[in-house]
């Protein structure tokens, strides 16, 4: 007879190749489709021992949620970014957090270029003045902004924050970074304080993780040192910039420009952005590819099945990193 399958719970809606791929192994139970949420919350609590999240567009799964499952053992997480994980507390509970990093990282930052070319030279406003006829009348104003003899200030330099730099070195475009600690072995110029470096470059470049460590770390301060012929980018989270301070900055024409993948509330952007002329805003597109998002979410299901097997999941995040399950608190019961 076979083995009964493990419940996977989902707790929103994913793209249908990681649904098939937990379908064929576990029973899936989908929490947003639920008739009643709470009757299968309490249903599968006493035996759930993994849970499926989605990329940060639905509950956060914290203390409250994860709580409620005292045989979890781990949440496999669509996306390199798992601000919508407590993964804290998880680990202190044993359960492990994987995410689908490495698989996006030539993707990502092949958009940041994207984004940082468009905003530079103002590709996407030169297209939309020859669409609308005006080439007739006149050229495209000559772009205030360049990236010839200008510097690139790096906020974070992970996995994607050095795919980005690389592809920076052969454009010829000087990189440094700010992070909290130095990184060893690379080539680039490291500032402790994010201030000084937003004083000595022409564009900041977001690619720090977000979650409560970085929230609103690009303030009114650092825009403030950026300066008037400054560009922000970001291609992290909305929550690192403080999107107020971002908008009174640019209507002040304390910075140049801006370039976001990223806010605060999406899919809702703020009608101040969307009034500007001189900002260039993506729906959060950094690894938006049919390519990318299959192998991060064949991804989701890999790290599911590696650890159903016993092998241990593939990619935790660091926080889980020596976390061995909740076998002994079980037993210890
Ligand atoms: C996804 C991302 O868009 O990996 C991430 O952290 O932000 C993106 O690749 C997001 O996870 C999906 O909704």
């Amino acid at each position: 007879m076979a083995a009964e399958k493990l419940d996977v719970l989902m707790v929103g809606p994913v793209m249908p190749l990681i649904e098939q791929g937990i379908s064929r192994a576990f029973t899936l139970h989908k929490l947003w489709e639920a008739p009643d949420r709470e009757a299968l919350i309490a249903n599968l609590a006493p035996r759930l021992r993994a849970i499926v999240a989605g990329g940060g567009k639905h509950e956060p799964m914290g203390p409250e949620f994860l709580g409620r499952f005292p045989k979890l053992e781990i949440i496999s997480s669509f996306g390199v970014g798992y601000d919508h994980v407590d993964a804290k507390w998880a680990a202190a509970h044993g359960i492990v957090v994987t995410n689908t990093p490495d698989v996006l990282t030539e993707e990502v930052a092949d958009t940041a270029l994207g984004l940082l070319l468009c905003t530079v030279r103002e590709l996407p406003q030169a297209e939309r003045y020859l669409r609308a006829g005006k080439w007739l009348e006149g050229d495209y104003p000559l772009t205030r902004a360049t990236l010839r003899d200008r510097i690139i200030g790096m906020v974070g330099l992970g996995r994607i924050g050095k795919a980005i730099a690389r592809r920076l070195d052969a454009f010829r475009v000087p990189v440094v970074y700010h992070s909290r600690h130095p990184q060893p072995g690379v080539p680039y110029r490291h500032y402790p304080n994010l201030v000084d470096m937003a004083r000595d470059v022409d564009v900041l470049m977001v690619v720090t993780p977000g979650g409560p460590a970085t929230k609103h770390l690009i303030d009114a301060n650092v825009l403030e040192a950026l300066g008037p012929d400054g560009i922000l980018i970001n291609m992290s989270r909305g929550s690192v910039v403080d999107e107020p301070a971002l908008i009174a900055a640019l209507e002040a024409g304390k910075i140049l420009s801006a370039g976001l993948d990223v806010f605060a509330n999406e899919p809702r952007v703020p009608p101040e952005l969307m009034a500007m002329e001189n900002v260039v805003l993506f729906p959060h597109v950094g690894s938006a590819s049919v390519y990318t998002r299959d192998a991060m979410g064949q991804l989701v299901v890999d790290n599911l099945l590696s650890w159903a097997a016993g092998k241990g999941p593939l990619t935790p995040v660091p926080e889980s990193q020596g976390v061995r399950g909740r076998k002994s608190e079980i037993s210890n019961q």
